[in-house]
C-alpha cells in the first residue's frame, strides 16, 4: 500500500515519481516521506537512471505538510515541529540537492508551502500554466521551510523573496516563470511531453558535469571570486579525466553526436 504513495515509471533513463495522495492535493504525511525518500534512494542508486522527474497525481503537486497529521487532538499538547521539519523535510530537500543526476519538477498544479519548496528546490522546474506557487506559510503562523529561506531570495532577491514569503499569495505559473523563479511555463496539455523532452535531453547529457555544475553553483555563493576560480579549476580537472569529457571532443571533431555514458 505504502509503494502507492508514490508511482514509479521509468523511460528510457528518465525515472518519473509522482506523488500520489490526489485526494490531499498529495500533502506530505509521515509515510509519504518515506515513501519518496526510499523512491529518490532507490533512482540514486540505480546507474540506469540519469534523470529524475517529481510530479503530482490529479490536481495538485503538492499541498506541503499535511495539516492533519499535525493539528492536536482538541485539548491534547501542540505537536513539536522541530522534529518533524528537521527530520522529514530537512532530509528530502538535502537527499534532492545532492542526487548524482539532474531532477526535474514537473509542477502539474498548485505547490504550497513545502510543496513549493519542493519543487523549487530541484534543478529545472516546468510548471503547467494553471499551476500555482505559494509560500503559504504565514498564513498558519509558520515561516517558510523546505530550504524557503534559502532558495526564495538566491532565486529572486531579498524584495520579491520577502513579498512572496510574507504575503503568502498565489504566485501563478506564468508569473512564476516571468520573474525568474522557474525555467518554463508551458499549456497544460503539453507538461507531461515537455518535461519528458526536457528529461531525456538531461539524461543524454554527461551527467557528472550537469551534477558538478549544479554543486558548483551552489557552492559558489558562499565564495568570493578567486576561491570560485579555484574550486572550477579543481572541478574540471575532476571532469577532465572523465570518458564523457573525452567523447565530448571527439565526438566535435568527428561532427557526430556524442555517446556519454559517466554516471
Ligand atoms: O509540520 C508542520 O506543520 C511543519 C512543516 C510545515 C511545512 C508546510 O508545508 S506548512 C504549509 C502547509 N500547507 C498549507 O498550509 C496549504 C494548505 N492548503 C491550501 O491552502 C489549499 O488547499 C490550496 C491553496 C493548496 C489549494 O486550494 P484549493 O481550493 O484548490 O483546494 P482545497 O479545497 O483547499 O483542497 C482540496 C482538498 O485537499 C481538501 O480536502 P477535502 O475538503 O476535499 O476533503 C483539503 O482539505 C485538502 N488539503 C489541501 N491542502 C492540504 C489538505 N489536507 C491536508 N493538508 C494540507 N496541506
Amino acid at each position: 500500500m505504502a509503494d502507492d504513495l508514490v508511482l514509479v515509471k521509468q523511460t528510457g533513463a528518465v525515472r518519473t515519481l509522482m506523488l500520489n495522495r490526489p485526494h490531499a492535493l498529495n500533502s506530505f504525511t509521515k509515510e509519504l516521506h518515506l515513501a519518496l525518500l526510499e523512491a529518490l534512494e532507490a533512482a540514486a542508486q540505480d546507474t540506469g537512471v540519469c534523470c529524475v522527474v517529481l510530479t503530482g497525481a490529479g490536481r495538485g503537486f503538492c499541498a506541503g505538510q499535511d495539516l492533519a497529521e499535525v493539528t492536536p487532538a482538541p485539548g491534547a499538547a501542540p505537536v513539536d515541529l522541530g522534529p518533524v521539519v528537521a527530520g522529514r523535510y530537512m532530509p528530502l530537500m538535502l537527499r534532492i540537492r545532492s542526487m548524482p543526476v539532474p531532477v526535474l519538477a514537473a509542477v502539474n498544479g498548485v505547490a504550497a508551502g513545502a510543496g513549493a519548496n519542493l519543487a523549487l528546490g530541484c534543478d529545472l522546474v516546468v510548471a503547467a500554466r494553471s499551476a500555482s506557487f505559494i509560500q503559504a506559510f504565514t498564513k498558519i503562523g509558520l515561516l517558510p521551510d523546505s530550504g524557503g529561506t534559502w532558495l526564495l531570495p538566491r532565486l529572486l532577491g531579498r524584495a520579491q523573496a520577502l513579498g512572496l514569503a510574507l504575503l503568502g499569495d498565489k504566485l501563478p505559473a506564468q508569473e512564476a516563470k516571468d520573474i525568474g523563479l522557474i525555467w518554463q511555463c508551458v499549456d497544460d496539455d503539453a507538461l507531461e511531453t515537455a518535461a519528458q523532452a526536457l528529461a531525456q535531453r538531461l539524461a543524454a547529457m554527461p551527467t557528472q558535469a550537469l551534477v558538478a555544475t549544479r554543486q558548483a553553483l551552489d557552492a559558489a555563493q558562499h565564495l568570493d571570486m578567486a576561491a570560485a576560480l579555484e574550486m572550477e579549476a579543481r572541478q574540471q580537472q575532476t571532469l577532465g579525466f572523465a570518458h564523457d569529457y573525452r567523447e565530448g571532443v571527439q565526438a566535435f571533431f568527428d561532427k557526430r553526436t556524442p555517446v556519454f555514458t559517466d554516471r
